[in-house]
């Protein structure tokens, strides 16, 4: 169970299709899968999404933490080392998504070594989620088809339409036209990844009170302290933490101060063990959780599932698990699959899921 080796391998799969919001925007899936050797043959694999717009982390940069800072801490403890590991890892500021894939790599290693499924060592509460879809900007018949695509292929009924733009009519104008095709068939929230003033999404809000909507997730910065919690004090749904809450520390920053009522758990920014103390968090304070989505691959979107399905109350809403079905390709060797608006957590040894060494030779960067 001794660590011997890290590996961090950069690779690049084409969207079919750009996701674009307010923060940014996603053409190419330039991930980096971790790997991380035992001495006893065990491989465990994670995959870190680097996202400058929300937490600064290159591609380049993560290979090069991990390499010069990360892999030289880890090699020599055990798997069983789990707080050490931690605490080597936070001795650095800052870089979520490498913490978090090697973090999802040893937890992965360590499942495969018991022969025990990461999901129930977590806590192993369910064995499937329903799937919550986000719509990027687009044309508003483009959006329309693309959430009529997904109800009818995948059965999927729950969708997070991206908004934050100006005006924000263009937005509103969107979500009004899904509300009416689909009526009380399907159920909406929004996420503005700060795209608006605090009075914008006020404007906005009070334009779409009619609409039914659950959830509004990081609508203007949290760190225009005043101003957002002024928008959270006047409205009448929960309001959703994202990117303002990477830490346990954020988590009950934002919430004791009045900037959030609701927060988005997402395991390419905080692993399995940060996302387990967020829950136990959120857990006591009282607070309702979405399973999040960084714009994963399948290797994190299998992340999100299986953590997901370990609680109960990460399992309550619909989790974002589908934006890997724009991308043209992937490294699995078994692709996930979303039936009747379910993701089925598989129960193999790990995270049950091979990298197919072909693909990732085809796609790796660094040879
Ligand atoms: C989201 O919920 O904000 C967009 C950027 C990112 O890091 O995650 C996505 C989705
Ligand atoms: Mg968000």
């Amino acid at each position: 169970m001794k660590i011997v080796k890290v590996e961090a391998i950069p690779f690049a799969i084409p969207y079919v299709k750009p996701l674009r919001f307010a923060s940014g925007e996603v053409h190419t899936a330039e991930h980096v899968l971790v790997k991380i050797h035992t001495d006893d043959g065990v491989v465990g694999v994670g995959e870190a999404p680097p996202r400058p717009f929300t937490y600064g982390e290159t591609q380049a940069g993560i290979v090069a933490v991990i390499e010069t800072i990360f892999a030289p801490q880890l090699i020599g403890l055990t798997l069983l080392d789990r707080e050490r590991a931690q605490q080597r890892l936070q001795r650095t500021v800052g870089n979520p998504a490498a913490k978090s894939a090697i973090d999802i790599a040893l937890w992965d290693a360590l499942g495969r070594t018991l022969n025990q499924p990461v999901t129930a060592l977590l806590g192993g509460y369910t064995d499937r989620l329903r799937v919550s879809h986000m719509l990027g900007f687009e044309e508003p018949a483009k959006m329309v088809a693309e959430a009529e695509r997904m109800i009818e292929t995948h059965g999927i009924r729950t969708f997070k339409v991206k908004v934050g733009r100006q005006p924000y009519t263009l937005d509103t104008a969107v979500v009004r036209t899904l509300r009416e095709r689909f009526g009380n068939e399907i159920e909406l929230y929004v996420d503005g990844n700060r795209g608006w003033s605090a009075t914008e999404a006020l404007q906005a809000m009070r334009e779409m009170s009619d609409l039914g909507l659950s959830f509004a997730e990081e609508l203007c910065p949290a760190d225009d302290v005043l101003g957002r919690r002024w928008l959270v004090d006047h409205l009448d749904i929960s309001f959703v933490a994202d990117e303002s809450v990477t830490t346990p520390a954020e988590v009950t920053r934002e919430i004791l101060g009045g900037s959030a009522t609701a927060l988005s758990i997402k395991c390419a920014r905080t692993g399995f063990t940060q996302s387990q103390r967020v829950h136990h968090l959120a857990e006591g304070l009282g607070l309702e959780v979405i399973m999040g989505n960084q714009i994963d691959g399948q290797l994190g979107t299998m992340c999100t599932a299986a953590f997901g399905a370990a609680f109960s109350l990460t399992s309550r809403r619909a989790a974002e698990l589908s934006n890997f079905l724009d991308m043209s390709d992937d490294l699995l060797t078994d692709p996930l699959e979303i039936h009747d608006g379910e993701l089925v957590v598989r129960q193999g040894a790990g995270l049950s899921v091979e990298i197919d060494e072909s693909k990732l030779t085809y796609y790796r960067l660094d040879q």
